[in-house]
């Protein structure tokens, strides 16, 4: 059995829709549970005006009754409130009037390619969908992915660690979910009080300088068995599974898994997790080296997954390009656009971790009601002797 997400809609579309297949019945669904990730997802400093039209929130129309899950493919709708101002030009049926085409494609974004590839003459037949608004639907369906996990005692959070040149300085101890009750009051959802202000000005400086800024966000989750994922073949293996999870966010070039690049330049016997045991608290490890996974299975301590975003390709001081309808040289598109989103892309990244994770636990303990999930992991747990 497996958990699939998919989306639908562009960025000044009608609207966004998100299915997810494969939550077993019983799950206890609020509108609040999916209402409150979507708006964390709007916050961050550096967001532009979009933000200001937009407060999304999910419509379920199908999949849940009466506050739970049915056990069949679940059905979310999230308005553009945006396209009462497009509704000329991204109307799903043929228009009256002529519809002005972009041929000014972007560097860094998916413009060029896109209408290469797709045979399209409008670069905006590309940028509506390739727009990171698409993580709206992402992050509606992760929230049902979370709530599931919430069932199994799992807890998913993220934190922003770098913002440009600023980075917060590294922790003196391993984070528990605790740690993460007030971050988002943090404007760009760092833990450190000296760093959020220097992201802040950071982002100020480099707004005003007409530049765009990328960074580094980090998610954890808790309260995991060992054991999920599996060695056995590559595709099982959950360190790749998050790596494509992490690096299919819009603008994330870069993955790692707990301390991987630092290891990456030590001796072994100070890249690894040595392991003991206790009677009370049975296996255990005192160091989290290898972010909860080895061998592509959960080890039971927490999952430490990092994402490195680009900064935005959307510039309000526009990079070179051509034109494609002339190829004479040209500036690239200049459209209304964040300056800096790695906050929103953590609680993203949030959405990302939850349901490759929670597809690890309906693959390994399957049941069609949450009450046969648990069961079978209580069987499990039992059976491994895992305490925590
Ligand atoms: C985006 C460009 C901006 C962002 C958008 C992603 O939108 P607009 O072109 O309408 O100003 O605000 O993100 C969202 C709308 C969102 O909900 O996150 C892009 O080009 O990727």
């Amino acid at each position: 059995m497996a958990l699939r997400l998919t989306t639908a809609g562009e960025s000044h579309g009608p609207g966004l829709t998100c299915i997810v297949e494969g939550l077993p019945a019983g799950l206890q669904i609020r509108p609040e549970d999916l209402n409150r990730d979507m708006a964390r997802r709007q916050l961050g400093h550096g967001r532009g005006g979009r933000m200001k039209i937009e407060r999304d929130s999910a419509e379920a129309t199908g999949g849940i009754r009466h506050g739970r899950t049915l056990g069949g493919p679940i059905a979310l709708q999230i308005a553009n409130r945006d396209y009462a101002n497009w509704e000329e030009r991204m109307s799903p049926w043929p228009v009256e009037g002529e519809v002005e085409e972009v041929h000014l494609p972007r560097p860094g974004h998916a413009d060029l390619v896109g209408t290469q590839k797709f045979k399209h003459s409008d670069v905006r037949n590309i940028l509506e969908r390739a727009s990171a608004r698409e993580t709206a639907a992402r992050v509606a369906g992760g929230a049902l992915c979370k709530l599931f996990l919430g069932a199994l005692g799992v807890a998913v959070h993220s934190h922003v660690v770098q913002i440009a040149s600023v980075r917060a300085p590294a922790l003196e101890h391993a984070l528990t979910a605790q740690d993460f009750a007030q971050v988002d009051s943090s404007p760009v959802r760092c833990l450190d009080a000296q760093a959020t202000k220097a992201m802040v000005r950071e982002i100020d400086e480099l707004r005003k300088a007409n530049e765009s800024l990328g960074g580094v966000f980090e998610v954890q989750a808790f309260g995991l068995v060992p054991g999920l994922g599996s060695h056995v073949s590559w595709e099982q293996r959950l360190d790749g599974r998050l790596a494509m999870a992490i690096c299919s966010i819009q603008a994330v070039k870069g993955v790692s898994i707990g301390e991987a690049f630092a290891v990456a330049g030590l001796p072994g016997s100070r890249a690894h997790d040595e392991i003991f045991f206790s009677t009370e608290r049975g296996y255990y490890r005192e160091t989290n080296r290898a972010g909860g996974l080895e061998g592509g299975m959960t080890t039971g301590g927490p999952l430490i997954v990092r994402g490195a975003m680009k900064p935005l390709p959307t510039l309000t001081k526009p990079l070179r390009s051509v034109d494609t309808d002339t190829r004479e040289p040209a500036l690239a598109l200049r459209e209304r656009t964040d300056s800096c989103t790695v906050p929103a892309a953590g609680v993203v990244g949030e959405t990302m971790v939850a349901l490759i994770v929670a597809d690890a636990y309906r693959r390994k303990f399957g049941g069609d009601h949450i009450d046969d999930v648990i069961q079978a992991l209580d069987a499990y747990r039992q059976r491994i002797g895992w305490r925590t």
